[in-house]
């Protein structure tokens, strides 16, 4: 296919998956912690993740609310998301790419800035988990396709079919015109990334996905890539990412925001810079959704989008919240 033609039904594509229509009760019922200056209130331990992943975000907390520890409470936390069938933006359950094969990315960073990732793998359920076993069994970070799965069995993963009916009947319909439209928050589900800070104050991230539909095959986007999906660094906090994959690795846009914290921004203004820099990359080109959220040491939260729809999770003491973002367009 002609590039750009692929280039413009890639964003379309894309456009179309990565974003959630917020049921308008869920919005109802939604409310913002915040302080008397709008920044959220530092509360530790808590999770953020994003996206309205209430059953991800709980378990992360059960995990730090047991004295558990932050990288823990990720993994296990996004792993609910890997393994629901009906979230078909992550592990089983996930749309295929344009061959019918349903590849995954994921990466997992912890307190010593130590991190793994996994790109492309395929039939194996936690890639999450995969990423963490690169992290520390291997003197590597990424691992990709064939051999991230042959490691995976290695360290003793099932082989799993990743594509259900659902996911399949649906590529089988789309490779009938092999065409979209561009429309933000069309989805129920979108990929999960999660942060978590302990009762240590110890941060750590974890971030999943089956990526873009349809996608070609060996696309990968920011997801499984250390600073543009996720980012860690425990002296200043963390972020990570949700939406068109291609124009958060042209931002470095999760270490972005951990630098612009470092700078002394606080979580939500950093997350508003990050969007803003994709923003004035794309002046001519808005159709396209990107969702960051990021905390800091103190436990200070934040999110921002550039369209409307897009929310993120807060577990802590003061209770499960689900927080509609600020975007930087309003329709
Ligand atoms: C990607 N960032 O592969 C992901 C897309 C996403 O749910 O967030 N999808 O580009």
């Amino acid at each position: 296919m002609e590039r750009r033609k692929f280039l413009k039904n890639s964003t379309a594509v894309t456009a179309s998956l990565i974003s959630v229509p917020l049921m308008a009760s869920s919005l109802e019922n939604a409310k913002r912690e915040t302080s008397n200056n709008g920044e959220s209130k530092a509360v530790r331990p808590i999770v953020i993740c994003t996206w309205d992943f209430h059953k991800a975000s709980a378990k992360a907390w059960d995990v730090l609310k047991d004295g558990g520890n932050s990288l823990d409470a990720v993994e296990e936390g996004v792993k609910i998301e890997e393994a629901d069938v009906d979230n078909q933006t992550v592990g089983v359950g996930g749309r295929p790419d344009r061959d019918g094969n349903v590849t995954l990315d994921a990466c997992i960073m912890d307190k010593n800035g130590n991190c793994g990732a996994v790109l492309a793998m395929q039939n194996i359920a936690h890639s999450i988990s995969v990423a963490r076993k690169v992290m520390e069994r291997t003197p590597h970070v990424m691992l990709a396709g064939k051999g991230a799965e042959q490691f995976a069995y290695e360290m003793g993963f099932e082989k799993t079919d990743l594509l259900t009916e659902k996911s399949k009947q649906e590529w089988l319909e789309w490779k009938k015109t092999s065409k979209y439209e561009p429309i933000i928050n069309i989805e129920n589900h979108d990929t999960i990334g999660m942060l978590a800070i302990d009762k240590d104050g110890d941060i750590s991230g974890a971030c999943t996905t089956s990526g873009m539909a349809y996608k070609m095959a060996g696309r990968v986007g920011d997801s499984p890539i250390i600073g543009a999906g996720l980012f860690v660094d425990n002296e200043i906090g963390g972020a990570t990412a949700t939406g068109v994959g291609e124009e958060v690795v042209r931002t470095v846009g999760s270490f972005l925001i951990v630098e612009l914290m470092r700078q002394g921004k606080s979580p939500q203004a950093a997350c508003e810079e990050g969007v803003k820099r994709i923003i004035a990359k794309n002046k001519d080109k808005q159709d396209f959704q990107i969702g960051f959220i990021a905390i800091n040491k103190k436990g200070e939260t934040g999110g921002y989008c550039i369209h409307p729809g897009f929310t993120y999770r807060t577990y802590s003491e003061e209770g499960h919240v689900n927080n509609p973002s600020e975007s930087y367009l309003h329709s």
